[in-house]
């Protein structure tokens, strides 16, 4: 894609992170020139980017560093910003709430203000996120009004309503995608998934002995990577800035994901898995299913891949890792 004056710039913050690397792919694949930010680490944490590495302009920078986001911005100019950026695991921001607050809340609010001053007809989109909804009832749509419960999801609201704020004070062009649970073989070990995913593989190769999780319960809206960044691109192309939910409308409870996954290798899940209560939270969000009508309509997105189609992947995926 250009925009007249050689190829469209996107600046990715969290490019490391799950979501960041399929979004690289695809802006790539549609001509865009991808700028990432990537914070200082002890040892590099571009795994999830290795093979684009060569294609990317990668900028060292911090949600955590007001004047490294200017930098950042002034360096990309860019035309898209997507702030994928975040401490994402729900358990970290009770035992980190003030960190999580730093980097998940007021650092939209640093990149934010840094947009309005270095870039200002750049585009924003923001990864706001279904726990925003907490207890809310289900079906979540984008008019329900939020209940977060933990610190990410207190966090989260708050970027949100930044995000909305500079809309509406600057005419900036930022939205918010309210994205339900969404997975791949990219995700974090920490996430049930992938937990699970990793557990199923080790288990039928004899390399562990049981897994251990906490509520079984729990229900997701789970969706792949792949077809949630599509929807974030989607958001940026309107001739108006509109916040939309993103989600695959099914729902599932814990205990399903990990029967499904079992399956995949033959197994039984009730042969392997238990509840420990040390792993429960303090405070749940029990049931998440989001309406993504305003989206299948206004963007024309909806997602390809199954849930089904998803645990397979992953669990085939980690057999592979395992297996080696
Ligand atoms: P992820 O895999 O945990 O990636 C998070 C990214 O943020 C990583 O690249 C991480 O860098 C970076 N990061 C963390 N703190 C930072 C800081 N202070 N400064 C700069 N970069 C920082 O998360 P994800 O699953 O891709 O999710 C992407 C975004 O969507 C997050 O904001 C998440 O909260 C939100 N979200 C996710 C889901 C989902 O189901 N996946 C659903 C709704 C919303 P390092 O590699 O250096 O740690
Ligand atoms: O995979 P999870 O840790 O994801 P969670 O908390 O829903 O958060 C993810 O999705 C959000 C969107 O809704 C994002 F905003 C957020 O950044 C992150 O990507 O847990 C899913 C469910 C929970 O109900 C949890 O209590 O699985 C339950 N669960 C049960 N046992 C477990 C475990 N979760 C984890 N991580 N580990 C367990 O052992």
């Amino acid at each position: 894609m250009t925009s007249g004056q050689g190829p469209r710039r996107a600046l990715i913050t969290g490019i490391s992170g799950q979501d960041g690397s399929y979004l690289a792919e695809f802006l790539l694949e549609r001509g865009y020139q991808v700028f990432g930010l990537l914070r200082r680490s002890s040892s590099p944490r571009t795994e999830r980017i290795e093979h684009i590495l060569d294609r990317l302009e990668l900028l060292s920078g911090d949600l955590l560093d007001q004047g490294s986001l200017i930098r950042a911005l002034d360096e990309a100019q860019p035309h898209e910003v997507y702030n994928l950026a975040a401490q994402s695991f729900v358990p970290t921001s009770w035992t980190e709430p003030v960190f999580t607050a730093e980097a998940t809340a007021l650092g939209v609010m640093r990149l934010l203000e840094a947009l309005r001053h270095v870039c200002p007809d750049a585009r924003f989109y923001q990864a706001s996120t279904s726990e925003m909804f907490g207890s809310a009832p289900a079906p979540q749509h984008e008019g329900t009004p939020f209940h977060p419960r933990s610190p990410y999801g207190v966090a989260k609201v708050f970027a949100h309503w930044a995000t909305v704020n500079y809309r509406e004070s600057y005419g900036t062009y930022a939205v918010s995608g309210i994205l339900f649970n969404h997975e791949s073989p990219r995700r974090g070990p920490e996430f049930v998934t992938r937990k699970v995913s990793q557990a199923v593989a080790r288990i039928s190769l004899g390399k562990q002995k049981g897994l251990k999780l906490g509520n079984l319960q729990a229900r997701r809206d789970w969706g792949h990577a792949r077809d949630f960044v599509r929807a974030m691109w989607a958001m940026l192309q309107l001739d108006t800035p509109k916040d939309f939910v993103i989600a695959t409308g099914q729902t599932h409870t814990v205990g399903e994901l990990c029967r499904i996954a079992f399956e995949v290798a033959g197994l039984d899940w009730r042969d392997h898995v238990t509840s420990d209560s040390a792993l429960l939270r303090p405070a749940e969000v029990d049931h998440l299913v989001g309406d993504a009508k305003h989206a299948q309509n206004q963007l024309g997105w909806k997602p390809e891949i199954t849930f089904a189609q998803l645990v397979r992947e992953m669990v085939e995926n980690d057999l592979r890792l395992e297996s080696k």
